[in-house]
């Protein structure tokens, strides 16, 4: 049986005792362990996104601001108190850390959906530092539209020797001109790519300035939690390199982006870029993504003061992940097809809600819903045991496809060459094979589906068993 929320009726931002670490431009962190419990509140909130008057009925985790950036230590356990200001359900996701099953946060499945009011009390040790982030998993496709999307960080027991961390939390929302919402779904792009926002932003503003430490070594953590959009970031002009991807620290270097060939961030995706910022005060670094093959601004970083004349060689190595390496030898392989399904009514999310259309399946099953009881997992591993899964793209359409509890690493694709680096997420291009391969240590029914929030709502969405 799983735990259950508790009744909880105090008001509050964050716990007693929770660190508050300073803003980066409107946007707070905040940290939390064992012994400074930390305590979020899922509420409604109104905020003007770009030029327009501020938008009521967004949701976020602070009062009139964007979700705070958590920040945990490798190894050390947290806790954090989740209340459901909402008046519908919710549970909270940490994506991409490896922890205990029920600590997951995924309704039916790992625990029973929070009511409004209730607070449930998430406590886990993360094993790896690095960038994740946490977002609602029970009535996902609103509350991560209206903003409910976060920054989670784990910091290493070691400094690597940064002299600035700029979190970067890159979301659409679906906005009117006049900052009214615009419907957060359409069956049409369900059935297809998905629906793109509308006001593109970074930290909810748009294309916000930074400023950074001349001749200073940075850390970006790009994180995209949008429902839909890959962004294909790249920094003309910039000396820097790319030192983690989805989390994990690199086992296979990737190229330095361009505007030629921009790095591909899916949903739920993240890379983690070491910068050297230029010697001059007020020179600008602009990242950008590719639209429709132009170049637009995301962000930019100024550089300020007098230069610190570091090097990119003083920083120390991310420590690599501590997974076990799985045995190619002995690894079952398993198949599994992500494509189109008949259209049907629907599925049953019990208190998590649903959007009446099922477009999509794996291995041509459509996900019956979370509430339904006993509709198996798509396939089920050994625990210590070593497994190949065989992705295939039977559509046209994108699918970042998100594995919780477990990391996995690409071996090879039919249409590319991948570097193999650990991931919790990777994304299949049209008619796309990839194979990945894991070692299964982490028990428990952790949550397989894809990213793009209409296509994981709407039946691409499922479970790995691992006993
Ligand atoms: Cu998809």
């Amino acid at each position: 049986m799983f735990p259950t929320p508790k009744m909880n009726r105090r008001n509050f931002l964050y716990g007693a005792g929770a660190l508050a670490l300073g803003g980066l431009a409107g946007v707070s962190q905040i940290r939390a362990s064992a012994g400074t419990p930390l305590s979020l509140r899922t509420q409604k909130t109104a905020y003007a996104i770009g030029e327009r008057p501020a938008t009521e009925g967004l949701f976020s985790f602070a009062e009139n601001a964007p979700p705070p950036v958590l920040r945990l230590k490798r190894n050390q356990v947290a806790r954090i108190d989740v209340t459901n200001g909402l008046e519908d359900y919710t549970s909270i996701h940490w994506h991409g850390l490896r922890i205990a099953n029920a600590m997951d946060g995924v309704p039916y499945l790992t625990q029973f959906p929070i009511a409004s009011e209730e607070t449930f009390s998430y406590e886990f040790t993360p094993p790896d530092a690095g960038t994740f982030w946490y977002h609602p998993h029970c009535n996902t496709m609103e509350q991560m539209a209206y903003g409910l999307t976060g920054i989670l960080i784990v910091e290493e027991e070691e400094d690597p020797g940064f002299d600035a961390d700029v979190p970067i939390n890159l979301k659409d929302f679906r906005l009117d001109d006049d900052g009214s919402l615009l419907p957060y779904f359409t069956a049409r792009g369900a059935a297809r790519g998905g629906t793109l926002g509308t006001a593109r932003t970074v930290n909810w503003r748009t294309a916000p300035e930074y400023e950074i430490p001349s001749g200073g070594l940075v850390r970006l953590r790009i994180v995209n939690t949008d429902l839909t959009r890959v962004y294909k970031v790249f920094l003309p002009n910039t000396e820097g390199h790319i030192i983690a991807w989805n989390g994990n620290p690199l086992r296979e270097d990737i190229a330095w982006p361009t505007q030629e060939a921009p790095l591909w961030l899916a949903p739920g995706e993240r890379v983690d870029i070491a910068l050297r910022a230029p010697d001059v005060a007020d020179e600008v670094i602009q990242a950008q993504t590719l639209i429709a093959r132009q170049a637009q601004p995301l962000f930019s970083l100024r550089t300020t003061g007098v230069s610190k004349k570091r090097d990119l060689a003083e920083l120390k190595s991310l420590s690599p992940v501590e997974v076990r390496e799985p045995d190619l030898r002995t690894a079952e392989t398993k198949d599994i097809l992500f494509g189109w399904s008949p259209e049907g009514t629907g599925s049953n999310n019990g208190l998590c809600g649903d959007f009446g259309y099922t477009f999509w399946s794996i291995n041509r099953n459509p996900w019956p819903g979370d509430a339904v009881k006993g509709s198996g997992p798509v396939v089920e591993l050994k625990q210590g045991e070593s497994y190949i899964l065989k992705l295939t793209n039977k559509s046209p359409n994108l699918h970042p496809i998100h594995l919780h509890g477990l990391i996995f690493r690409p071996l090879r694709s039919n249409r590319r060459v991948l570097p193999s680096n650990w991931t919790d997420t990777i994304l299949l291009l049209k008619d796309e094979v990839i194979e990945v391969a894991l070692f299964a240590d982490n028990p428990g029914d952790w949550a397989f589906h894809c990213h793009v929030i209409e296509h994981q709502k709407s039946g691409l969405s499922g479970y790995i068993s691992v006993v």
